[in-house]
């Protein structure tokens, strides 16, 4: 099995093994190895080993970054980089809790797409963070899982499909156009892919839950009548 491999070299590869640390409910170093070596469950194996298509990127001579409009909903939330996990739950073998320097550990994936917004704009931008498929992988979803929800820390909320969150291009990002992400744009994480519209891509994300049915409320917009699939 590649992937788990793949993943059970990155494990050894950790400086300090941060990531298996610090944190509630996070399993210990040889729990996790031990379970990672099993192989996933089928579905996410054909997922991950089957990438879908990934969509053609932006030469960076075509970045715009005055044209990325802050767009939030209500206000930008304080959070304490310092004290910020992202808990990742549901229906997993393995819950996680993970600083900014667990996530910083695992490998960085940059790409400049183009962000779509609903309201008639659009701006061509360069992401750096890590693949959501690399987070979703280490905490083992089981079988059933079929959608995510991402809640973030201004009271917004979304929910994706789970074949778009394992899409390559989908990432946690922690950079815009090469330098640390600014807070407006939702640091310390937000979600960048350029498979959705923008309104799909959650701002200071605290907790993904990978669930196997979608709850009444789908999504700040779409609870008001916007479209939940929302693809580019
Ligand atoms: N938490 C949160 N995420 C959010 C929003 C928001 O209000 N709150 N707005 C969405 C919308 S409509 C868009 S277009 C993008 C805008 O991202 P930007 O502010 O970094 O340009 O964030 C999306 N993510
Ligand atoms: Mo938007």
């Amino acid at each position: 099995m590649k992937l788990n491999r793949r993943i059970f070299l990155q494990l050894s590869g950790f400086s300090g093994a941060s990531l298996l640390l610090g944190g509630c409910g996070t399993p210990a170093l040889e729990d996790l190895v031990g379970t990672l070596s099993e192989p996933l469950n089928q579905k996410f194996e054909a997922l991950l080993l089957n990438p879908q298509k990934p969509v053609p990127e932006f030469p960076k001579s075509e970045i715009k970054p005055e044209e990325l409009i802050v767009n939030t909903f209500r206000s930008t939330p304080i959070i304490d980089p310092n004290k910020y996990h992202l808990i990742v739950d549901g229906e997993v073998n393995n819950p996680l809790s993970l600083s900014l320097a667990d996530i910083r550990a695992l490998p960085l994936t940059e790409m400049i797409i183009r962000h779509v917004c609903v309201e008639g704009w659009a701006a061509i931008v360069q992401w750096g963070g890590v693949r959501l498929q690399e987070i979703i992988a280490l905490a083992q979803p089981k079988e059933n899982v079929k959608y995510a929800y991402f809640k973030s820390a201004d009271g917004y909320y979304e929910s994706w499909d789970i074949a778009s969150t394992l899409h390559p291009q989908t990432l946690l990002a922690y950079q815009k156009n090469g330098e640390a992400l600014p807070v407006d744009n939702g640091a310390p994480l937000r979600l960048a892919s350029p498979i959705k519209l923008g309104y799909k891509q959650s701002k200071w994300v605290i907790q993904i839950s990978l669930v196997s049915s979608l709850s009444l409320f789908k999504g700040y917009w779409e609870d008001q009548g916007y479209e939940w699939f929302a693809g580019l």
